[in-house]
């Protein structure tokens, strides 16, 4: 077990071993920290205790070994958990930190981060955008945004989740809403690739053999984004390098496609009628980028 000098004998208190609750503890456990850990199933702290942890009895006793000013990261299945388990402390969380890093909605959020002030804490909400494998790591990403002072307290153990750890902002919501930006990106990119994949696979061709050109047009998508931020905030979707209308005609190609090897032609569909929506509202010759205007339902709007 390494220890760093400065975050030896410092208390932290991980509320939730799940699979990503084991993962966080770990991390401080590795460190040297001195950590408590509470679990509903007691025994998924075994490990973990074996490892130099604390097993807390209960939720209340976990939250008091973190100390009158100290740092409780919980991770459950969902908000509703976190209620479960938090709204009994009553006025317990007095002075402490408390980070959340389950996955939710920015309102529900900031709802928790209104429980937990009426309670006397201090709340960071956090988006993880890793594994529980890559919890630690350099590349790690996990997102905080509230308190910036709970930020700065707790800066140096919260960076040990992962080399991305930040703080974005202090409206609480903001870390759920890069969640659901980043989750709805991964969702298109893997819809994508194994769409693609079987529609290759329709013509005998791997999905390993398709996976190298699919990265490599990820990469080409990946480097057209700063652009489209640039229209997207400045509204200026002129001098397209790739019209909506040229867009919606590959669009019919690949429905076409999917259609005759007899692959699923939903997704695809879907694409095409959303921008038929922006072509009806006369930004066919608008750069893609405007689709955003359809997201924002400024254009467009469904029936
Ligand atoms: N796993 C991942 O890769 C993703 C990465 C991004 C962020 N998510 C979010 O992290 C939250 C926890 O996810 P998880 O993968 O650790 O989930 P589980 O392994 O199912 O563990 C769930 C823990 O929650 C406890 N729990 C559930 N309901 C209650 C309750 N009513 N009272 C107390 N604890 C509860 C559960 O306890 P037990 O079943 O072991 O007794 C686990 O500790 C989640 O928001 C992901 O979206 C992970």
């Amino acid at each position: 077990m390494t220890k760093h000098q400065n975050t030896q004998n410092t208390q932290v208190t991980v509320v939730g071993l799940g699979l990503m609750g084991r993962a966080l503890a770990g991390a401080f456990v590795r460190e040297g920290l001195d950590v408590t850990v509470w679990n509903r199933t007691a025994s998924r702290a075994d490990d973990l205790v074996a490892g130099g942890a604390r097993r807390a009895g209960s939720v209340r006793e976990a939250v008091e070994a973190a100390g009158p000013d100290g740092l409780v990261v919980v991770c459950l299945t969902d908000y509703d958990a976190v209620r479960e388990v938090l709204d009994p402390l009553g006025g317990l969380l007095d002075g402490r930190v408390l980070v959340n890093l389950t996955s939710g909605t920015s309102t529900v959020a900031r709802e928790t981060a209104a429980r937990v002030a009426a309670a006397g804490g201090v709340y960071l909400d956090g988006a993880i955008m890793a594994t529980p494998d890559g919890i630690g790591a350099a590349d790690a990403t996990v997102l905080l945004s509230g308190d910036f002072g709970a930020w700065t307290r707790h800066e140096k153990t919260l960076r040990l989740l992962g080399g991305r750890t930040d703080h974005i902002g202090d409206d609480h919501g903001l870390a759920a809403l890069y969640e659901m930006g980043v989750l709805g990106l991964m969702w298109g990119i893997l819809n994508g690739f194994l769409h693609g994949a079987a529609l290759l696979g329709a013509a005998g061709v791997r999905a390993e053999a398709f996976a190298p050109v699919a990265k490599q047009g990820v990469a080409t998508v990946a480097g057209w984004l700063d652009d489209y931020a640039r229209r997207a905030d400045a509204g200026d979707h002129g001098s397209p390098e790739a019209t909506v209308e040229t867009h919606l005609a590959t669009m019919n190609h690949l429905v076409h496609e999917s259609e005759a090897l007899g692959v699923d032609t939903e997704l695809p569909r879907l694409v095409r009628d959303l921008a038929e929506r922006a072509v009806a509202a006369g930004h066919g010759g608008d750069e893609y980028s405007v689709m955003i205007d359809v997201f924002r339902k400024r254009v467009g709007t469904s029936s």
